[in-house]
C-alpha cells in the first residue's frame, strides 16, 4: 500500500513538521506540553522525576524528526549501509547525551531552572540503559555515536532485554544480585509493533528432489517465536544524523494466547508458551570474557540474527537489485562470534529460500560480513555441542557441515600433505560430543577478521588463528585498536575539562577530530592554565568524595591520591593482586613511626565491578575488597594515610563520576590476557595518569603519550607461557612480600580466613595461572614511583596535560573510519543540506 502523501498535499506536511526548539522559552513550552499532556501532571504534583520524563520526550521529539529525516535520506540514496550486530549495548543514560549531542543543553539548563528544576537533578532521576556486561557492550554503545557523528549510513542491531545487568548490592561484604528491570517509562525506544519476524526453532528438515532433479532442504515444524522491533534513536554530535538501534522483542507468535488451549480450559498451559516465547529476550548473560554453552543463550543468537538478518535482506530487496549487489549495499559487522549464527542464516536464506547455488551465494555471503574477535581467553571461545545444534537448528547445522566439508576441501588442496592441519581447523571439534567452534566459521564466512589492539592481533595471529593465516594469507587478518567517544567521556562526564581545553583551543572542534588535542602541549608551561587544569581535578575528586559518602557512608580526603580500579572483576584483571597491594601498603604502614608516617603520600583505594554471578573466585576476591575496606576504614591509627572504598553497582553513570576524578588508574591484567581496554583510554583522556601491564591498548597508550608518562610494571607477554610452565613443574617461589601479606589474611585480620583460603592457594598451590607472585615486587615497587611522583605536583601536572594532549588516537571517531574504510567500503552521507 502506498502510504506516501501525494505531493499538491504536502505543503501542509512541510509547514508543521519540525517542532525544533531553540531557545530557553521553546523548550519550556515542550517541557510544560509533554508534562500536562503527556505526563498528565501540572505544576502541583511535578516531582524531578516528571521533570526527566518531560524534558526526555521534549527531546525525544527532536531526535524522532531528524530519525525520520535520516532515515529518509539513506533510503533515497539508496547507498551502502553498515549493520552493527551486538549482543550487548551498554548505553548507559540518554538524556545529557542527547542534550549534548543536539546542542541544546544550555536551553534545557536555562527552561528547568525557570521551571523549578536542577538540571543536574533531572539528570540523575534517569535509570541506566545496562544491555551489555562490560568493555564488549560499552565499545558497541561508543560505535554507534561514532557512525552517527561522522554521518555514516549505519545501523545497531541487538536484543531488547526486559533485565540488564544485574544490580549489584554488597551485604555483609559478599556481591548480591538484584534484577535489573529497566523498561518501564523509557522514552527512548519507540515500539513498532507492525515490524516483526516470524523465527522458527526445532523441527525437520526434509530433503526432497524437485523436478530439475535438484536436492531442496525444507524446514518444518518446530515452534514459531514472533521478533518485534523497537527502534531507540541514535543522535549524531553536532549533526543531523540519527541513526538506529533495533532492539528486538520476543513474543509468541499465535497472539497472546493460544485460543483453542486456553477455550479448551487449559488457561495455565497457554499462558505458559506466551511465557516461554518471552523468555527469550528477558534476560542478559551476565558472563564477561565467558561462554557456558546454555541452549537459551543459542535461541538468543539466532533470534536475534535471523531477525535481523530478514530485515535487511527485505530492505535490499525493495530495491529490486540482483543477488550480486548485496555486498555494494550492505556490510555486516560481528560483534565476537555471538551473531555468527547470521552468517549461516544468509547462506540459509540465499540457497534455500532465493533459490541461489551454493557458490554464488557464499561469495555473497563470504563478501558482507566482517568479524571481531575481542579475547583469547580459551573460556570465552564459543563453542556449541553438535547436538544442542542439530535439535534447535536442524537445516543450520547441514549448512555447516557444508561449509566445513568445502572449506576442508580447499584446506587439503593446498596443504595436501598435511593430514594434522584438517582436524586442528575443521569448524566441527571431534570431542565428545562433538563441538562446532562458532570463532572458525566466523573467519570462514568473513572478508575481513580483526583484534582490538595491536599486541592482541598479533596474538591471534601467531596463536589462536596461525593455521588460518597459512590458510588464507596474512590479509584476511588485521588490527583495528579501540577507542572511546569523547563525546561521553570528556565532553559530558567532565565538563570543565572540556570547556577549558575549548577555551584554550578556540572552540570544541577537537571534540569531532580529537587529534587537535595535540595543541594542548603549547600551554603545558602556561601557569595559569596548569592551576585551572589542577583545580579542576580537584572539583571532580570532591564530586567522587562527596559520592563517595552519600553511598557508602565513608569520608575520604580529596587531597589525597585517588587510586582506581573499576571494571568487570576477573581474575585475569587482577583486582586480586590490587587488594593484596593494598594490604601490603596498611601493612607497611601500621610498621612505621609517627615520623616515617609524615612522609607518606595519603591514598584512597577505590575498586568497583560486578562479578559474574557464578564466578565464585570473583566473588571471593569482592569479598576480601569489602573485608579490607571495613578494617582498614575503622582503623584510627591510619587515618586518612589510607582509605578502601568499594563502589557498588558499578555502571555507565557511575564511570561518568569516576573518570574525572582518578588520579592514577589501573590496568594491571597479566600481560597478554586483555584484548584492548577502554577504560585506560577514558583515564587517560581525563588527565588522570595510569600504572598498567604491557597488555592490551597499554601499549599503544604508551606510545603515543610516552614512557615517562605512565607506571609500567610486570612480565611481558613473551614470557608468560614459560612462566606458567616453570610454576606447573613445581618452580614457584612465593614473593616475600606477598607471604606477608598472606600471613595476615592467615591470621583473620580480615576475618575467617577461610573465606580467603581458595584465594591463597590458586597462587601458592595451583600455579598461579595468572602471575600474581611473579609481578608482586615490581608492583609495589612501581606503586612507590607513583607515590614518590604526586608529592611533585608540578611534574604530575604536565604528565597529566602531556597525555591529554596525546591521546588523539583513542577517538571511536579514528576507530569507525578505519572499519568504514578497510572493512566496509562505505561512505558518509551527508543529511545537514
Ligand atoms: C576485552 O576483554 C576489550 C573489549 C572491547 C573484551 C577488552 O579488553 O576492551 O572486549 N572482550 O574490545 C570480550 O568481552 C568476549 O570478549
Amino acid at each position: 500500500v502506498e502510504a506516501s502523501i501525494p505531493e499538491p498535499l504536502r505543503e501542509a506536511w512541510r509547514k508543521h513538521s519540525a517542532s525544533e526548539f531553540k531557545t530557553k522559552e521553546e523548550f519550556e513550552k515542550e517541557l510544560v506540553r509533554h508534562i500536562e499532556t503527556t505526563l498528565a501532571r501540572s505544576l502541583y504534583n511535578c516531582d524531578e522525576h516528571a521533570a526527566y520524563s518531560g524534558t526526555a520526550l521534549a527531546f525525544r521529539d527532536r531526535l524522532i524528526i531528524e530519525w525520520n529525516r535520516t532515515q529518509q535520506r539513506q533510503t533515497l540514496t539508496d547507498q551502502k549501509r553498515v549493520y552493527y550486530l551486538s549482543l550487548e549495548f551498554l548505553m548507559g543514560r540518554a538524556l545529557d547525551n542527547a542534550m549534548l549531542n543536539v546542542g541544546q543543553k544550555d536551553s534545557a539548563r536555562e527552561g528547568l531552572k525557570d521551571l523549578g528544576f536542577r538540571i543536574e537533578d533531572v539528570i540523575n532521576q534517569e535509570h541506566d540503559a545496562a544491555l551489555g556486561n562490560g568493555g564488549l557492550g560499552r565499545l558497541a554503545a561508543c560505535f554507534l555515536d561514532s557512525m552517527a557523528t561522522l554521518n555514516y549510513p549505519a545501523w545497531g542491531y541487538g536484543l531488547r532485554y526486559r533485565y540488564g545487568i544485574f544490580k549489584q548490592e554488597i551485604v555483609d561484604g559478599y556481591q548480591v544480585e538484584i534484577p535489573d528491570y529497566w523498561l518501564d517509562n523509557n522514552p527512548w525506544e519507540f515500539p513498532r509493533h507492525e515490524i516483526t519476524v516470524d523465527i522458527q526453532f526445532y523441527g525437520r528438515v526434509n530433503n526432497i528432489q524437485d523436478v530439475s532433479g535438484k536436492i531442496v532442504h525444507s524446514w518444518e515444524g518446530g515452534e514459531i517465536v514472533q521478533a518485534v522491533a523497537y527502534d531507540v534513536p541514535i543522535p549524531g554530535f553536532g549533526t543531523k544524523t540519527t541513526n538506529n538501534l533495533r532492539l528486538w522483542s520476543s513474543k509468541a507468535s499465535s497472539g497472546e494466547f493460544d485460543f483453542q488451549k486456553f477455550n479448551a480450559g487449559d488457561y495455565e498451559s497457554a499462558v505458559a508458551d506466551q511465557q516461554r516465547a518471552e523468555t527469550i529476550s528477558a534476560v542478559l548473560y551476565p558472563n564477561d570474557n565467558l561462554e557456558r554453552g546454555k541452549e537459551l543463550r543459542l535461541k538468543q543468537q539466532y533470534f536475534w540474527c535471523a531477525a535481523s538478518l530478514h530485515d535487511i535482506v527485505r530492505r535490499f530487496k525493495k530495491t529490486k537489485r540482483a543477488w550480486s549487489e548485496f555486498p555494494d549495499q550492505v556490510a555486516i559487522q560481528l560483534n565476537d562470534t555471538h551473531p555468527t549464527l547470521a552468517i549461516v542464516e544468509l547462506q540459509r536464506i540465499l540457497i534455500d529460500l532465493e533459490g541461489l547455488e551454493w557458490d554464488e551465494a557464499w561469495n555473497i555471503v563470504t563478501k558482507t560480513f566482517g568479524y571481531t574477535n575481542h579475547t583469547v581467553l580459551p573460556e570465552a571461545l564459543e563453542k556449541w555441542s553438535v547436538p544442542l545444534v542439530q535439535n534447535l537448528l536442524p537445516r543450520h547445522l547441514q549448512i555447516i557441515y557444508d561449509i566445513n566439508l568445502y572449506f576442508l576441501q580447499s584446506v587439503e588442496k593446498k596443504f595436501p600433505n598435511d593430514r594434522e592441519i584438517l582436524s586442528r581447523v575443521s569448524i566441527i571439534e571431534e570431542s565428545h560430543p562433538k563441538m562446532v567452534r562458532m570463532a572458525y566459521l566466523a573467519i570462514i564466512g568473513s572478508h575481513k577478521v580483526n583484534g582490538v589492539a595491536e599486541l592482541h592481533s598479533d596474538l591471534l595471529k601467531s596463536t589462536l588463528f596461525k593455521d588460518f593465516v597459512a590458510i588464507y594469507g596474512p590479509d584476511r587478518f588485521m588490527n583495528v585498536t579501540n577507542g572511546v567517544t569523547p563525546r561521553r567521556w570528556l565532553h559530558q562526564a567532565n565538563p570543565a575539562l572540556s570547556a577549558l581545553i575549548a577555551k584554550k583551543l578556540g572552540g570544541h572542534e577537537f571534540l569531532t577530530d580529537l587529534t587537535l588535542l595535540d595543541n594542548l602541549e603549547n600551554f603545558v608551561d602556561d601557569k595559569e592554565f596548569r592551576a585551572e587544569w589542577s583545580n579542576i581535578k580537584t572539583q571532580n575528586k570532591l564530586r567522587l568524595a562527596n559520592f563517595i559518602q552519600q553511598t557508602t557512608g565513608y569520608k575520604v580526603n580529596p587531597t589525597s591520591l585517588f587510586d582506581v580500579q573499576v571494571k568487570r572483576i576477573h581474575e585475569y584483571k587482577r583486582q586480586q593482586l590490587n587488594i593484596f597491594g593494598v594490604i601490603h601498603r596498611y601493612l607497611t604502614l601500621k610498621a612505621m613511626s609517627a615520623e616515617e608516617r609524615k612522609k607518606v603520600v595519603p591514598r584512597v583505594s577505590i575498586i568497583g565491578g560486578k562479578a559474574a554471578p557464578g564466578y565464585w573466585m570473583a566473588k571471593t576476591i569482592i569479598h576480601l575488597i569489602n573485608k579490607v575496606s571495613a578494617v582498614v576504614n575503622q582503623d584510627a591509627d591510619i587515618g586518612d594515610l589510607l582509605k578502601v572504598i568499594f563502589i557498588e553497582d558499578y555502571n555507565v553513570s557511575k564511570a561518568e563520576i569516576i573518570c574525572p576524578a582518578s588520579d592514577i588508574s589501573e590496568h594491571i591484567s597479566t600481560a597478554g590476557t586483555e584484548g584492548s581496554g577502554t577504560s585506560n583510554m577514558k583515564f587517560v583522556m581525563n588527565g588522570g595518569l595510569i600504572i598498567g601491564t604491557c597488555d592490551g591498548a597499554n601499549i599503544e597508550i604508551t606510545r603515543e603519550i610516552g614512557e615517562q608518562n605512565i607506571f609500567l610494571f610486570g612480565n611481558l607477554a613473551e614470557d608468560v607461557e614459560d612462566l606458567r610452565h616453570r610454576h606447573f613443574y613445581g618452580d614457584f617461589q612465593l614473593d616475600p612480600h606477598l607471604a606477608k601479606v598472606f600471613e595476615a589474611i592467615k591470621g583473620g585480620m580480615f576475618g575467617d580466613a577461610k573465606n580467603f583460603e581458595a584465594l591463597i592457594s590458586s597462587i601458592v598451590e595451583h600455579g598461579d595461572y595468572y602471575l600474581v607472585s611473579d609481578d608482586f615486587n615490581s608492583y609495589i615497587t612501581t606503586h612507590g614511583m607513583v607515590d614518590e611522583a604526586f608529592k611533585n605536583q608540578d611534574e604530575w601536572l604536565a604528565k597529566s596535560i602531556t597525555s591529554v594532549a596525546r591521546m588523539g588516537f583513542f577517538s571511536t571517531d579514528r576507530v569507525i573510519n578505519e572499519y568504514a574504510d578497510s572493512i566496509w567500503n562505505v561512505e558518509p552521507l551527508n543529511v545537514n543540506e
